[in-house]
């Protein structure tokens, strides 16, 4: 099957330019002006529109256990939802159980996500640590096209681990050329503040924030950056929400490090007076880790995006549904906010509220969005130019988007599988027009057109080039530039 979309103007993240683009079965075959379309093929016409790489979203979580329960949001529905606001590929986490195999917990997931409907790919979090786990993770990258390990240093009494583990993994990863990611929270920190917090009295939604400031998640991000920095490895800071652990990516940038820092799309444009919000329900909605900020704290995130020091978009999309929230959180006389799970959803808007308050705020050029939406996730995740990407052979991820085109965002009419919108009420401008996924159409015309099963996994390889300069360096000197000479006898 071939398609030819005509009269749209290719946006990359190097630029942009009225072309065409022919797809030929699952790949963009040619980039240019004038193309004549085969014999049989289909016409699209994006005549006004843009004609971008689909979204990559590096941070979701469909079906997840946790806190006692399950995310609404599966594999399917998930990546359904996704195409319908532009976004093609997502990077979901295996989580194990603390002693739980990352092996046969990878193959658990892998069965989970058998469903999907547009392509995807696992990043696998190191939860517990013995040489078993070291083992498995070398048969992760060298089998099974793993290259990104994650770690969580909040969630204490179950996902969180110590810097020893730390240390051990992120020793290990560059063993085999793969990324560690953390989330940076100090776990104990958050954990005394919420007895804390509890004891007093504040029950509610609104004790969650207060028991994770912007300082636990500094103080977490800048260990993790320097624990890196000694070990002489890469390493990327998940879901970004304030300036403190900003600022100290961006300081380890400027030193030369090699930092990546993720944001997502609702930390941009949400602040945490969602909290106070008197429907205990609605409140609940909001709680997620790290929590949204007081609005200064958005401002500090727009710069670092625009800015280089956070380089990459996504949702952290994890649904619970009202009686999943209050469930965790027992009594409802006296709920115990500690026991709400935590996640937010998210994916089928990031790339709408994106370009509305990031292009239409004048804050990115297109080609900057297409970069902190998909390539940019391409190029650390070691998959540009197949994904991230429209150029001859990538695949044919790709959206067409409406730069006038405006909706209203709504649980009551978004396809996401989750009773609440956190953007709920929001008129944005800029919507997908049309998806594709290697070549096949799943969005248009306001139309799902998914199947499940019909996404792939995608296999990421390791060592990286960014890795690759990095050992390099390591050769020479310190990442601050310090000569590794030892001293003369
Ligand atoms: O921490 C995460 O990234 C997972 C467990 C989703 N929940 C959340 O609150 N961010
Ligand atoms: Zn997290
Ligand atoms: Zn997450």
């Amino acid at each position: 099957m071939s398609i030819i979309i005509k009269g749209g103007t290719v946006v990359t993240a190097e630029g942009q330019a009225r072309a065409d683009v022919l797809i030929v079965g699952e790949k963009v075959h040619a980039v240019g002006v004038g193309l004549d379309a085969p014999a049989g093929a289909r016409t699209i016409d994006a005549s006004g529109a843009f004609v971008m790489p689909g979204g990559i979203d590096p941070h979701t979580h469909m079906e997840l256990p946790f806190m006692g329960t399950v995310a609404s949001e599966d594999f399917f529905s998930g990546t359904s939802a996704a195409a319908a606001g532009g976004t093609t590929m997502i990077i979901d986490f295996v989580i194990p159980a603390p002693k739980e195999s990352l092996l046969a917990a990878y193959k658990k997931w892998r069965g989970w996500a058998e469903k999907a409907a547009a392509d995807y790919s696992f990043h696998v979090a190191v939860t517990w640590w013995d040489e078993s786990v070291a083992a498995d993770m070398g048969t992760l990258c060298r089998e099974h096209g793993v290259n990104s390990f994650k770690h969580f240093m909040a969630y204490k009494n179950a996902i969180m681990v110590d810097d020893e583990v730390l240390i051990s993994s992120f020793l290990r990863a560059k063993e085999l050329g793969a990324i560690c990611t953390v989330h940076a929270e100090n776990g104990e920190l958050v954990f005394r503040l919420q007895r804390e917090v509890f004891e007093r009295g504040i029950t509610g939604p609104e004790g969650h924030p207060l028991s994770r400031p912007p300082e636990v998640e500094g103080e977490a991000a800048n260990r993790a950056i320097r624990i890196a920095e000694v070990i002489g490895v890469p390493v990327y800071i998940v879901h970004n929400s304030c300036f403190d652990s900003m600022e100290a990516i961006a300081r380890a940038k400027a030193e030369g490090q090699r930092v990546f820092g993720e944001v997502l799309a609702q930390h941009l444009v949400i602040d945490d007076s969602v909290y106070l919000n008197p429907d205990w329900d609605r409140a609940a909605a909001f709680v997620m880790s790290p929590p949204f900020r007081a609005k200064e704290h958005q401002a500090a995130l727009w710069k670092g995006l625009q800015g280089g020091v956070l380089d990459t978009t996504a949702t952290d999309h994890c649904c619970f549904c009202a009686p999943q929230k209050r469930g965790g959180a027992g009594d409802p006389a006296m709920t115990d906010f500690r026991k709400i799970p935590n996640g937010t959803g998210g994916i089928e808007d990031r790339m709408s509220v994106l370009w509305h308050h990031g292009v239409g705020a004048g804050r990115l050029t297109p080609s900057e969005f297409v970069a902190v939406t998909s390539t940019n996730t391409a190029k650390v995740f070691n998959i540009h130019p197949r994904k991230g990407a429209i150029a001859p052979g990538s695949d044919a991820d790709i959206v067409i988007w409406d730069p006038a085109g405006s909706r209203t965002i709504s649980a009551k009419t978004h396809h996401q599988k989750v009773d609440t919108n956190i953007y709920e009420g929001m008129t944005v401008t800029g919507v997908a027009a049309v998806t594709l996924s290697r070549g096949r159409v799943l969005w248009e015309n306001g139309q799902l057109k998914t199947q499940p099963g019909t996404g792939r996994y995608i296999d990421r390889p390791c060592f990286p080039d960014y890795w690759t300069a990095q050992m390099r360096r390591n050769e020479a000197c310190t990442p601050r530039g310090v000569a590794r000479t030892l001293p003369k006898r």
